[in-house]
């Protein structure tokens, strides 16, 4: 088992259809993707039941038959489904042929990981409108912090090349609910509107459409001057207007169904409106309004932060873009990273959840982990897609979470929607590492329904991708889901952040402080010195604070009452200050780093363990990733510790065994060929 199948092996263990015969209703393109599908798992295996499975759209008469009440069809959304069982009969229906794809593959689900069917009755819709993933793939086919391979597009071969991966990355995607792609880049080129590369969008499009996957397409602000000579981008400039009202037209011909555009502008060296000093809203505004006649929308990014040495970083996107609340078009959602900085193993949510109540936001976790390992750290983020989900931004009191803000109930808004940067590549597990197929998956079940557990969603993936041995799955899980806060605690302990080196991102870098800009700089962030270490962000210091619901601001304005997770994010402390358990921080900081790499032993020994429950190729890969792991996690601690050292001028606690190198040996490795750069 090379790891390509996914979670999608059907073959952990050997199951049956659950009917006695198949009766799939319909002869769409999609239709024919669910029977085999079927097909794929079940073979010719047929439970001892006489009943039948039926897949058909919902008519009065199956409502009738299978009891599903007056009003099922009110209760369905065009991508819900209903799964109802009858005696031995069984239905799955939905009101299009994508909710009867839906819905086939969660029965899949309920199958692969082995819940009881003797009477099912389940009504399901996707909480978040538009779940995207996000590829941060270029033409050439490399991929900006893609640890896995070169690209899965081959663009150079496209539109005559059809590689079946494409149809298994669809239907990767249709199993977990994902309905959107963007294939490209938000560090876009231009050329992937011309004429030729949109002829190899469409053939993607077209492979994706029955899986229900909208094709979206990162777009260059400046592609008017770029591709055709316009002497201006600029967004009020009706030449360029007219631009783009062609470009959507000519792009709605070839796809019908296009989705709409992901813009990241005016962001670390990215053309936008800002160079023509208009603000975001002119930008995604002239776009939507070329996207509006077709439905299409635009995801308009709010990673942005100026070279800006009076404001810090974590401030600027929440001051550029809530004086804009409510000037943006009803077909434009802006698109806010989880955290104030940048994907960081542990980051605050972002403030601007909550405090644009006039305009739609939609969330981007990044599913690749550029800061958290790359591909050889086993990191599960079903637990940090969790914590981001269901961070109370307190906007309108207690329970105004991150996720309420993003499925549109908090604030009533109908363009819903949320990104994940992607993991895929062209390795044989598509991820790098298998268990990091755990966090593309989880992406997935999370934007169809934030309500799940990430331990949930880490049983069903180990049960359809590893095992269904109940000893080894729960050894299985206490790997995964303690696993993200082990990579904080030996990378970024108790709020520290950004502290890896430059470029490339690889290891440890919290030395660094000669890059050109001051916020790239680690020492920026962590700001230690003899007295102590972390950053100010209370009033006393940046007053990113301020950018809070009062409820948070009370709590972040005191060390004491602010969360230990995040103490040095937003507070400077003393090395000596008293931790809750007594301890000194510094004294505490250290044991953090000493116990990430405890958790690496343990996850070691687990793995161990379930060795006789795991195909031997996959057993191998993680055990071989697991040892780099353990690897980096020590360096990461000695660099780190070594390195703070130097200021708190304090001992490593007693018992804890001394670093393996010095601090001179960690600052002097330089890794020219890392993967992944920007
Ligand atoms: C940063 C990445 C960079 C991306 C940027 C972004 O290092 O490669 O281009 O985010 O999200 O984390 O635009």
């Amino acid at each position: 088992e090379d790891g390509y199948k996914l979670w999608q092996r059907y073959d952990v263990f050997n199951a049956a259809l659950p009917a006695g015969s198949l009766n799939v209703v319909g002869d769409s393109d999609t239709t024919h993707i669910i029977r085999d599908e079927f097909r794929r798992a079940f073979g010719n295996r047929v439970s001892e039941k006489q009943g039948t499975l039926i897949v058909q759209q919902l008519n009065n008469e199956l409502a009738a038959r299978f009891k599903l009440g007056d009003n099922v069809s009110a209760q369905l959304s065009d991508e819900g489904f209903i799964i109802k069982s009858l005696g031995d009969d069984m239905l799955i229906s939905a009101k299009t042929d994508i909710g009867l794809l839906y819905g086939s593959y969660h029965l899949l689900r309920m199958v692969f990981t082995q819940q009881s069917l003797d009477t099912v009755n389940v009504l399901q819709n996707p909480k978040i409108k538009r779940r995207v993933l996000n590829h941060w793939d270029d033409l050439d086919r490399h991929t900006e912090r893609g640890y896995a391979g070169e690209s899965i597009f081959d663009w150079h071969r496209l539109p005559v090349d059809k590689d079946q991966r494409y149809y298994d990355y669809a239907r990767a995607n249709a199993s977990i609910g994902i309905n959107g792609m963007v294939p490209l880049n938000v560090n876009a080129n231009a050329l992937i509107l011309t004429p030729m590369y949109l002829q190899k969008v469409k053939a993607l499009a077209d492979i994706v459409r029955p899986y229900g996957i909208k094709m979206y397409l990162s777009i260059k602000f400046s592609s008017p001057q770029q591709l055709d000579g316009l002497p201006t981008s600029d967004p009020l400039d009706p030449a360029v207007q007219q631009w783009w009202q062609a470009k959507a037209a000519e792009i709605y011909q070839l796809i019908p169904d296009f989705g709409g555009f992901l813009v990241k502008a005016n962001s670390e060296g990215q053309p936008g409106p800002g160079d023509y000093d208009r603000t975001h809203a002119d930008g995604a505004n002239m776009l939507a309004k070329a996207l509006k006649p077709y439905k299409g929308v635009v995801f308009w990014r709010a990673f942005v932060y100026a070279n800006d040495a009076e404001k810090e970083r974590s401030l600027q996107a929440f001051d550029e873009f809530v004086p804009l609340d409510g000037e943006f078009m009803d077909n434009v959602i802006v698109q806010v990273k989880n955290g104030p900085i940048d994907f960081q193993p542990r980051e605050p949510f972002s403030p601007l959840f909550g405090a644009t109540p006039n305009t739609p936001l939609a969330m981007e976790l990044q599913i690749t982990q550029e800061y958290l390992g790359f591909s050889t750290h086993l990191a599960y983020l079903g637990t940090l897609f969790e914590e981001a989900m269901d961070a109370d931004t307190h906007a309108k009191g207690p329970g105004s979470t991150v996720a309420k803000v993003v499925d549109g109930s908090l604030f009533n808004h109908q363009l819903t929607g949320i990104a994940g940067v992607a993991n895929t590549g062209m390795q044989r597990n598509w991820t790098g590492h298998i268990f990091a197929q755990s966090n593309w998956y989880a992406f997935g079940r999370l934007a169809w329904d934030h309500t799940l557990s990430a331990e949930h969603i880490a049983n069903e993936w180990i049960k359809q991708t590893l095992t269904v041995e109940p000893d080894a799955v729960a050894q299985i899980e206490a790997m995964m889901m303690p696993s993200r806060e082990y990579i904080v605690e030996y990378m970024t302990p108790l709020g520290l952040h950004h502290l890896m080196d430059s470029g490339h991102h690889y290891g440890p870098g919290p030395w660094v402080d000669n890059l050109g800009r001051a916020d790239w700089n680690p020492v920026y962030y962590h700001r230690a010195d003899k007295q102590g270490i972390g950053i100010d962000r209370t009033a006393a210091g940046t007053n990113a604070v301020s950018q809070y619901a009062p409820y948070w601001q009370e709590r972040f304005a005191q060390p004491q009452s602010t969360p230990k997770e995040l103490l040095l994010w937003f507070h400077h402390l003393p090395w000596d200050y008293t931790m809750p358990n007594g301890e000194t921080l510094w004294n505490e900081l250290v044991r953090y780093y000493y116990r990430g790499v405890e958790g690496v032993t343990d996850m070691q020994s687990r793995w161990q363990q379930v060795k006789p429950y795991i195909d031997a190729n996959q057993f191998r890969q993680v055990d071989m990733a697991l040892q780099i792991q353990m690897q980096e996690a020590k360096w990461w601690r000695d660099a780190s510790v070594l390195y703070f050292q130097t200021f708190s001028e304090r001992p490593i606690p007693d018992g804890l065994p001394k670093p393996e190198g010095s601090l001179d040996y960690y600052q002097s490795l330089t890794f020219p060929y890392a993967p992944g750069q920007g």
